[in-house]
């Protein structure tokens, strides 16, 4: 292999004339150390265009770490100190919309207490960025990146609330979209009125002819309600690339400027205090003809070059891949190639794990789970998964056929028993869910819903069955049980932690009719949370269950986001058991009883996680119960077991 061509030197020497002897020298030492991966990612994609490129993204690197102010200096030579601030098992993410928690972001920085109160050190706000007026996807419509929704507040605003997270050893993620921008962005409006520059910021075609030519392999993400990928734009008179909705315009990454456009823009969200970017939707950002478009080589070598400028210019700073994509695309997101570990992305989603959580909770089966979960492989250790129950999306059904066959089912079959049985159609079902883009084509469909009303508390209350109230929390709190435990920074998704059900308000607001995603993105109901003191409400019994998840795991160094689960094989197909082992301290056994009755595994499982001498950590019941050899694990039940 021929050697990357080393850091220009004048990059070095501009940076000492900038930023003085200590912080220029800082900054040159990160750069020489990343300039290879930034080189490497740039010319696999650009060719022999790559090191011009990559030479105008470390100057873009230079001009972030000279506007970064001192405060965010001083985070990130911390968390250089530091690297693994984010993998520590005091990490627990709370993931809300800043006007639906809060009203506002000042009104977020006054509800930081109840944060605290929950135990979470990680808050994830929704889109916030200045969206396009009217139907704007819930935000990922971005019409310009500098400024926040005036519905919610200011930049400044953003600032304030980010400095005072800090101070309170909180941070802070923001969704940076940058697949697509609004067809009201400052870029889409100069492509419109004809400046070539910026019509190279799109992929628009003349006529249908490469459309049609690409659509034959693509995937539809809105069938329903946004068929095909492209949009005819009489203003640009042309078909524009839409893989989203009509009002989405995705960006062109095959110009280099666009690369650069974006590292500018990231680079000032981190100098306003954002922590961590959530990149939306990147398995989309590279196309290629025959394909589906998704999860490309290009894309991941693309973010690895955005890691690079960040480690650069930000190293405090996070990326969190938002790739909802089949379990053998997962973990590349996190740097894990076939060949090699490269730098990518630092959080990623659990897709995988979030999916198997419903699967097994309808099926009351464990072994699909574990299958699936087997195959995967482990997150790099310098990376973190981020793992969840719900979130603003619906859930898809990444069920292969190839790890539904392992356990003797058909993949489409059992996919739709999922939708059946989430939108509530199945009989028996416990879930009020409802379906999501049913694609008549394809047989596919999606579920939208709350966790709790998924988990069957919606129906129980409405039929004033108290029973099924308990059965309800149960598998709640089963199911953020294993997201607490599992391996990575859980992520507590608004309302769930008081266990709100489906809201149908948005059927009166015109813009959100269409979009059931919105039955599951109620407003904070504050009257509802007030009745977290109240002795054994509803919200009591699920809001103290969230708390001692998060004490519990902040107080179990095995829950280190380093540590790989491995999966156990417990000799009943209801109980989901892992073990946890961070070299060094002492290993970790979850127990989940997906079946609504008392179950009992061999004892065995727990030497199996190298346990000889077990301590009750947590538990949904009481303490460790072994009869006969055997653990007892009542219905919907779960242990946290430390050796
Ligand atoms: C994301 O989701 C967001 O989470 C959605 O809320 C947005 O509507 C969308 O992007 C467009 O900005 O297909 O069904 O693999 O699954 O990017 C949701 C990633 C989506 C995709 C994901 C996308």
């Amino acid at each position: 292999m021929e050697p990357v061509s080393p850091l220009p030197d004048h990059l070095a020497s501009s940076a000492v004339a900038k930023l003085g002897v200590e912080e220029g020298d800082a900054f040159a030492t990160r750069a020489g150390l990343r300039w290879p991966d930034l080189i490497t990612a740039l010319e696999n994609v650009y060719g022999r265009g790559g090191l011009d490129l990559a030479t105008r993204l470390a100057k873009v690197a230079l001009e972030i770490v000279t506007a970064r102010p001192p405060d965010l200096r001083r985070l990130d030579r911390q968390r250089e100190i530091d690297p693994e601030w984010f993998q520590r098992p005091e990490m627990v993410g709370y993931v809300a919309y800043a006007d639906r928690f809060a009203g506002t972001l000042q009104g977020v920085r006054d509800r930081i207490g109840y944060l605290e109160e929950l135990g979470i050190t990680y808050l994830h706000l929704m889109p916030l960025l200045m969206p396009r007026e009217g139907v704007n996807d819930g935000g990922y419509a971005v019409a310009d990146y500098d400024a926040v929704d005036p519905g919610i507040g200011t930049m400044e605003d953003l600032v304030a609330l980010a400095a005072d997270l800090h101070e309170r050893g909180l941070s802070l993620c923001v969704d940076l979209v940058i697949n697509h921008t609004a067809r009201e962005h400052g870029w889409a409006k100069r492509a419109i009125k004809g400046d070539p520059r910026y019509r190279a910021f799109y992929r628009i075609y003349p006529d249908r002819d490469e459309p049609d030519r690409y659509e034959a392999t693509l995937r539809e993400i809105f069938p329903d309600t946004a068929p095909g990928s492209f949009t005819f734009s009489p203003e640009v008179g042309g078909w524009v690339w839409t893989t989203f909705h009509d009002y989405q315009w995705d960006l062109n990454y095959e110009n280099p400027d666009v690369v650069v456009a974006m590292a500018e823009v990231m680079g000032r969200l981190a100098n306003r205090g954002v922590d961590v970017l959530r990149l939306d939707a990147v398995p989309f950002i590279w196309k290629r003809l025959g394909t589906d478009c998704e999860n490309q080589p290009e894309a991941h070598r693309i973010l690895q070059a955005f890691r690079a400028v960040m480690a650069m210019a930000t190293p405090g700073v996070l990326l969190k891949a938002e790739a909802i994509v089949p379990p053998d695309d997962l973990v590349q997101y996190l740097g894990a190639h076939d060949d090699a570990f490269r730098p990518e992305c630092d959080l990623a989603y659990h897709n995988l794990l979030m999916v198997m959580l419903w699967s097994s909770l309808a099926s009351r089966d464990a072994r699909l789970m574990r299958a699936a979960l087997t195959r995967l492989r482990p997150a790099p250790a310098s990376t973190s998964w981020v793992t969840y129950v719900r979130c603003h999306d619906d859930i898809g059904w990444a069920v292969t056929d190839e790890d539904a066959a392992t356990v003797g089912w058909g993949g489409f079959s059992h996919r739709s028993f999922l939708n059946d049985y989430y939108s509530g159609s199945f009989n028996g079902s416990f879930a009020r869910g409802a379906l999501f883009q049913r694609n008549p084509a394809t047989g596919d469909a999606r579920i939208s819903g709350s966790a709790a009303s998924l988990c069957g508390i919606e129906l129980a209350l409405r039929s004033g069955d108290s029973a099924q109230v308990e059965a309800g929390i149960r598998r709640l709190l089963l199911l953020y049980n294993i997201a607490y435990s599992y391996g990575g920074i859980p992520l507590v998704y608004m309302g769930d932690e008081v266990a709100l059900r489906n809201d149908f308000t948005y059927l009166e607001i015109p813009e959100r009719a269409a979009d059931n995603r919105w039955m599951h993105r109620p407003a904070m109901d504050w009257v509802a949370a007030a009745k977290r003191g109240d002795r054994q409400s509803l919200e009591q019994v699920v809001f103290a269950g969230f708390q001692r998840l998060a004490r519990t795991r902040a107080a179990v160094p095995s829950l280190h986001a380093a540590a790989a689960p491995t999966m156990l094989s417990p000799d009943d197909d209801a109980v989901f058991a892992f073990a946890r082992r961070h070299p060094t301290s002492r290993p970790f056994l979850g127990l989940s009883n997906f079946a609504d009755f008392e179950r009992t595994v061999d004892a065995g499982v727990l030497a199996a996680a190298g346990i000889d001498d077990p301590v009750t950590l947590l538990s949904s019941d009481g303490d460790l119960e072994i009869d006969n050899g055997r653990i007892v694990l009542p219905g919907l039940g779960f242990v946290w077991v430390g050796g």
